[in-house]
């Protein structure tokens, strides 16, 4: 089941102290999904080499996404996370002592079309992170809690505003920090070119009580103290730039100021003056793009040649979301000119906000 022509995905790695072995399991595939298995390999170290042992359905039925969680308990039980049947429900089964295999089933979801999981134990409480099922395109991802894995499971809520679709991404791995945070892992797929995926990494706070993604371009985390630190920047209304050519100040209450720059590319363009440090800078994009796929847009720093940035759809023209990109800015004003010399429409331009963290 390893080969150029199959598929290996979403691997995930324990250690397993008892044989000091680092187990890895992974979604184990024929290219049209149609095995549907798990597969499992160990090495002494975690970077490898990994020595391959078998591909299997556990327990007779399907998975497809997967995750695994080690539990707190002296002998470190863990536990398969995976959509099954189809992707219909979501199992949890327990490991053997090796973890090489499965040996029972601890819990279904049934009908609950889970994908992505992840799994973090906070205060006695499991929380179970999901997207739902949407082929590549992402959706508002979920949490379930219990304190039991054999459930019951509480019913689903929402760990960012259901609009944002998760920050246009989908859970990967949910990393435990501490009690007040986790580091939520996502996956920015690019339908049409899914080579190019990126990662998406925020910090999942539990502030309001339950775990919610804290929107944060630009942050760092001290694992000594165990803490995170979301940079504040200056922002710069795109309306308030010098806009040329044919682009048009757009207003809706979604925007910040009530107001937007569209019909930026294509002969439209708008010009920022900025405050730099003289130094690479963090700037992020605010931007809405309603269509069904991706634009981008240029950025001239000042007069310098096109940096062309991506800009993922939003899933509504009222729907904004960000996207960092590193400038070199001089020490005092300068001169941010997007979307000019680009054929397509770039997205609608909110603001950009200018860090000076590194
Ligand atoms: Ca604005």
């Amino acid at each position: 089941m390893i080969s150029t022509s199959n598929i290996v995905e979403r691997p995930k790695v324990i250690l397993n102290k008892a044989n000091s072995e680092y187990v890895m399991w992974f979604h184990s595939d024929t290219s049209n999904y149609g095995a549907a298995e798990v597969g499992v390999a160990t090495a002494k170290s975690p970077c490898g080499p990994y020595t391959y042992k078998t591909s299997f359905k556990p327990l007779g039925a399907d998975s497809r996404d997967m995750s695994v969680f080690q539990d707190d308990d002296a002998a470190q039980t863990a536990y398969l996370l995976y959509a099954s049947d189809n992707n219909q429900n979501f199992k949890i089964s327990k490991l053997d002592f090796n973890y090489y295999n499965v040996t029972s089933q601890v819990s279904v979801l049934t009908g609950s079309t889970l994908e992505a999981p992840g799994m973090v134990k906070r205060n006695g409480v499991y929380y179970l992170f999901a997207s739902h099922t949407s082929g590549w395109d992402p959706n508002p991802n979920k949490f379930f809690t219990a304190s039991s894995l054999a459930g019951p499971w509480s019913s689903q809520a929402d760990i960012a505003p259901e609009t944002v679709r998760t920050y246009f991404s989908q859970n990967a791995f949910d990393m435990f920090i501490q009690p007040s945070f986790t580091i939520y892992m996502g996956d920015r797929w690019r339908p049409n070119l899914l080579g190019s995926s990126t990662y998406i990494w925020y910090p999942l706070s539990w502030s309001t009580g339950a775990p919610q993604i804290v929107q944060a371009d630009i942050w760092s985390i001290n694992l000594e103290e165990g803490t995170y630190t979301v940079a504040s920047g200056t922002p710069y209304e795109a309306e308030s730039g010098v806009i040329s050519g044919s682009a048009t100040v757009l207003s809706d209450s979604s925007f910040s100021g009530g107001k937007a720059v569209g019909y930026l590319g294509n002969g439209g363009s708008v010009t920022l003056t900025v405050e730099g440090i003289g130094a690479a800078q963090w700037v992020s994009l605010y931007y809405a793009n309603g269509d069904s796929t991706w634009r981008n847009t240029t950025i001239s720093v000042n007069g310098g040649p096109s940096i062309l940035v991506d800009q993922p759809n939003t899933g509504g023209g009222n729907v904004i979301l960000s996207v960092p990109v590193k400038l070199t800015l001089r020490d005092g004003p300068n001169a941010l000119l997007f979307s000019a010399n680009q054929k397509t429409y770039a997205a609608d331009l909110d603001k950009i906000v200018v860090y000076t963290a590194v």
